[in-house]
C-alpha cells in the first residue's frame, strides 16, 4: 500500500510537473500549515500547478531522496530532522538544490543548532522558531493579512498546544488519526474556509461513541497514584487503541482529577501528559530515557527484556512489562 503511494505521487509529480511542492506533516497543524500555503499559492501568487505530499520526520529522508523534480519552489512545513538521517536530508537538498529548486523549510519543533545553521546556506528560507504551532510561523510569513488563513492557524494552534479549546480541532484529530483520506478532505475545505460540515459532523459523533466506552472502560479499571510530592497520576493502558492517544489521557486525567499520566501507548513506548492547566514538568522523566517533547507532554522508549518481549507476547495487550513498572517507580520518585 505504501509502495503504491508512492509510485502514485512519483507519476503525479511526473505528468502534473507542479511549479510548487508542499511537503507538509500528517496532523491537524501539518493540514493546516498546507491550507494557509494554498491560500497563497492561490491568491497572492495566482498560480495552479501545485502539489501536495503528507510526510512524517522519517519518511521524509525518502521522499526527498526520491523527488524527480527541477525548478520548483518546495516547501517543508512541520517536519523536523530527525538526528540520524541530517546527512541524508543534506544530501538530498544539496541534489534539489541543484535541480534549480528551491527549498523553504518552516518548523516549530526543537533543531540540532549545527545542523540548522548547516542547512540554512542550502535553502532559500529558513524558519524554524519557537511557536504554538508551524501553521503560525506560516501565517504570519505569508498570509498575516488573510482572515481565512487566521482562522485555519488558530486550529493549528489549538491542536499543536494540546488545548482542545475548540470542537473542530478534536474533530480534526480524531479523523485524521483514523483515517488518511481526510487529510485532503479537511485540507481542500480550510482552503475554502470551510470548517465544519454534515460528514466531519457524523463521523466525528460516530467515533465519539466508541472512545467514550475506551474511557469508561479504562477509568472503571484505573487506580490512582501518588508521587513523592504529592502529585496524583494513573497509568493508562492505551495499546492497540487507534484514537490519538493525548487526547484519551486528558479526558481520563479530567474524570479521574489527577495532576498527569502515564500512557503506555506500545509495549516498549511511554508518553507522558499534564492535565489541562496542571504545572508538573514532566520533560526530565523523557530526557532520562533519552526521549522529548515538552515540559506538558512527552514521550520516550524503553528497552525490554527478552523475557518481558515473549511474556508480552504470550500475555497480550494488558500485559505491563516490568521495565515499564520501573519507570512508574522513576517517576514516583522524581516528580
Ligand atoms: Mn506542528
Amino acid at each position: 500500500m505504501l509502495k503504491l503511494r508512492k509510485i502514485i505521487t512519483k507519476l503525479a509529480i511526473y505528468l502534473r510537473k507542479p511549479r510548487i511542492l508542499i511537503i507538509t506533516h500528517r496532523d491537524t497543524d501539518g493540514v493546516a500549515c498546507a491550507s494557509i500555503l494554498i491560500r497563497y499559492i492561490k491568491h497572492k501568487l495566482h498560480e495552479d500547478k501545485f502539489m501536495t505530499i503528507f510526510s512524517g520526520p522519517t519518511s521524509l529522508p525518502k521522499i526527498l531522496e526520491s523527488l524527480k523534480i527541477k525548478n520548483a519552489r518546495i516547501f517543508i512545513c512541520d517536519i523536523s530532522p530527525n538526528i540520524s538521517e541530517e546527512e541524508k536530508i543534506l544530501r538530498a537538498i544539496l541534489r534539489l538544490k541543484s535541480g534549480g529548486n528551491n527549498i523553504e523549510w518552516i518548523d516549530h519543533h526543537e533543531w540540532r543548532r549545527e545542523f540548522k545553521d548547516k542547512i540554512s546556506s542550502e535553502v532559500s528560507k529558513i524558519i524554524v522558531d519557537k511557536a504554538p504551532s508551524t501553521s503560525r510561523l506560516i501565517f504570519q510569513e505569508y498570509m498575516h493579512d488573510d482572515e481565512v488563513s487566521l482562522k485555519i492557524m488558530k486550529f493549528g494552534d489549538d491542536a499543536d498546544t494540546l488545548s482542545d479549546n475548540f470542537k473542530e480541532t478534536i474533530a480534526y484529530r480524531i479523523l485524521l488519526f483514523t483515517n488518511s483520506k481526510w487529510r485532503k478532505y479537511l485540507m481542500n475545505k480550510f482552503v475554502q474556509g470551510i470548517f465544519w460540515d454534515k460528514e466531519i459532523e457524523e463521523t466525528f459523533k460516530k467515533h465519539l461513541l466508541k472512545i467514550d466506552l475506551i474511557i469508561q472502560k479504562i477509568i472503571d479499571k484505573s487506580k490512582i497514584l501518588e508521587t513523592k510530592s504529592g502529585k496524583k497520576f494513573t497509568i493508562i493502558n492505551l495499546r492497540g487503541i487507534n484514537y490519538p492517544k493525548s487526547w484519551i489521557a486528558g479526558k481520563v486525567a479530567e474524570k479521574l482529577n489527577v495532576d498527569f499520566t502515564v500512557v503506555i501507548r506500545k509495549m516498549n513506548a511511554i508518553s507522558l501528559y499534564c492535565r489541562k492547566n496542571s504545572k508538573v514538568n514532566l520533560l526530565p522523566i523523557a530526557l532520562h530515557y533519552g526521549g522529548g517533547g515538552h515540559a506538558f507532554a512527552c514521550g520516550f522508549r524503553i528497552k525490554l527484556s527478552f523475557k518481558s518481549l515473549i511474556l508480552s507476547l504470550i500475555l497480550g495487550k494488558e500485559y505491563i512489562p516490568e521495565e515499564i513498572w520501573k519507570v512508574v517507580e522513576k517517576v514516583k520518585n522524581e516528580i
